[in-house]
């Protein structure tokens, strides 16, 4: 039995201008098969690594001949890509199984199998269990039905079996299959930060706020946190075994409190911090509330942090049920700078009553929160999200191809602009905000980090994005 993971060929996400994050959805589910079915042959093909095109895809299938091929969404956008992966599998071969997974195949299971023959099982949820259950049962008895959290077709009928519950220890997990991609693991890099070898590390799944906008609440439940030993291990792994220098802890809900603080004092004696830089993503109130812990994360390496301040607007701020107020803001990105931890922070705009006057006040709010990078969305209605069930029933998705789903394409009118005034809206949000004295002050800047990033977005890519927005 073979199974080939796949990466398949994407762009980039313009915004972080060049960079290459090694697959950990899919290194996640290889290292769980691999450990609980040894006899599995495996591989992963990271296009992105291999800069391999779909002819590429397409002899890789051939010469490799998989029973079954498993590739990787990430995100709504990459929908379309995936189903072209298996539509190559079932073109070199139709014997085999195509699977897809993640947040979006998860929500519109039932529509993508009536609609798109050429995948086989779309798996719910967690993949771990599921995937690991799922190609055992393909192997032996092709009885599928006792599989919790899958979806198929049978007799032309989408079957849909029970949701699986979640693992409950998460340290029970093997660590991501990173010897997968062993020979790639030099490419990995981010150069808008210091150009460090880059890898990616999960310490927990799942957020205790609920978003209108967020569908990995639904998606992963409440918080199940690893141990702070358990992702040190994955720390000091990843820097021992393959050298990686910048580690991005992708989790989307995380806590400054003991648990962090044991995570720094575990990395602090294992001696691995004078080298390392990381950086995570959380939120406005956990930055204030644990605003001690700061000078000791910065002191482990943490340099940088991304945080969702999303609007100016308080009303709008209690619309998206993001449990934060408009000073939270200004307040998390000062403490950040008095760290000196780069900030970043993420704004939407193309709320429902967004209008000329509230973006300009939105520019305006922004500016003066000077956070040391900003990152502008338009609001997009993800599948599984209490805004994707809202939009759907008001009709407000002007623009249905999931391919544009990267919140940079403006997929909604307002009550007040129209979808293609959003759009330059957030063009010119970007240039007001990226004018030269920003750029300047940026490459000139005290904070390494922020010199680094400032650097490389405008001498290697962003401008020159910024130029083709226009044109987009
Ligand atoms: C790392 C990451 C990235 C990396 C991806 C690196 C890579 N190649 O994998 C980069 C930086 C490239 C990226 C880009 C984008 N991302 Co992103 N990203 C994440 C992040 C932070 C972690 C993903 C991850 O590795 N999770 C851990 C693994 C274990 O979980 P997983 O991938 O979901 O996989 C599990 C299950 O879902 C399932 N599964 C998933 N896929 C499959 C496939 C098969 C075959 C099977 C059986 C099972 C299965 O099994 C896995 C194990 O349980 C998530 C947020 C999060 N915490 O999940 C956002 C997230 C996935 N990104 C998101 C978005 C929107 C984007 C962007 C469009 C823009 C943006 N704002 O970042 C771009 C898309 C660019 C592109 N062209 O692909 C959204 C997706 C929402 C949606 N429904 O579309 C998320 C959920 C963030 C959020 N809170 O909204 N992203
Ligand atoms: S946006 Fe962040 S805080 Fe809000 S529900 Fe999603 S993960 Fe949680």
């Amino acid at each position: 039995m073979r199974i080939l993971f796949v990466e398949p060929p994407k762009k980039p996400w313009f915004v972080m201008g060049e960079y290459l994050p090694p697959p950990l959805g899919l290194l996640c589910l290889a290292a769980y098969v691999e450990a609980n079915l040894p006899g599995v042959e495996i591989q992963v093909m990271d296009c992105q690594a291999e800069q391999a095109g779909w002819e590429e895809v397409e002899h890789r299938i051939r010469e490799y001949g998989p029973d079954i091929i498993a590739p990787s969404t990430v995100s709504t956008c990459n929908a379309n890509i995936v189903l072209r992966v298996a539509s190559l599998a079932k073109k070199v071969d139709e014997d085999i199984v195509t699977i897809a997974g993640g947040q979006h195949f998860s929500v519109l299971a039932q529509t993508v199998l009536e609609t798109y023959p050429q995948l086989d099982f779309i798996v719910r949820g967690e993949g771990e269990q599921t995937l690991f259950e799922l190609v055992r049962v393909i192997d032996t008895s092709r009885s599928f039905q006792g599989i919790d959290g899958i979806s198929f077709r049978k007799k032309g009928q989408v079957i849909h079996t029970p949701n699986r519950s979640m693992i409950q220890n998460l340290d029970s997990l093997p660590f991501p299959g990173y010897h997968f991609v062993r020979e790639h693991m030099e490419k990995y890099r981010f150069p808008a930060g210091k150009d460090l070898p880059y890898a990616l590390v999960e310490g927990s799944r799942g957020c205790a706020h609920a978003c209108s906008f967020c569908g990995q609440w639904r998606y992963w439940g409440r918080c199940r946190r690893k141990s702070p030993e358990r992702v040190a291990d994955e720390f000091e792994y990843l820097y021992r075994e393959f050298g990686s220098r910048f580690l991005w802890l992708v989790d989307d809900f995380i806590q400054l409190d003991e648990w962090m603080a044991r995570l720094c004092d575990e990395l602090i004696d294992r001696g691995i911090t004078e080298e390392l830089m990381w950086f995570f993503q959380t939120r406005a109130d956990e930055i204030i509330s644990g605003k001690e812990l700061l000078p000791k994360l910065r002191k482990t390496g943490l340099k940088w942090i991304m945080t969702g301040l999303e609007s100016h607007n308080e009303e709008v701020l209690v619309q998206y049920h993001k449990g934060i107020d408009v000073a939270m803001g200004k307040n998390a990105i000062d403490l950040l700078r008095e760290n000196d931890i780069l900030s970043q922070t993420t704004a939407i705009i193309g709320h429902r009553q967004e209008s000329y006057e509230s973006i300009e006040m939105f520019r305006e709010w922004i500016d003066e929160v000077d956070p040391d990078i900003a990152v502008f969305m338009t609001m997009t209605p993800f599948p599984g999200t209490p805004l994707y069930e809202e939009a759907l029933k008001n009709g407000w998705m002007a623009d249905p191809r999931w391919s544009q789903f990267d919140m940079v394409h403006a997929i909604m009118p307002t009550e007040h602009l129209t979808r293609e005034q959003v759009q330059k809206e957030l063009y010119a949000t970007y240039r007001n905000f990226y004018g030269w004295r920003r750029r300047i002050g940026g490459t000139l800047s005290i904070n390494e980090v922020k010199r680094a990033y400032y650097r490389h977005m405008m001498w290697k890519g962003f401008l020159g994005t910024l130029k083709g927005l226009k044109r987009l």
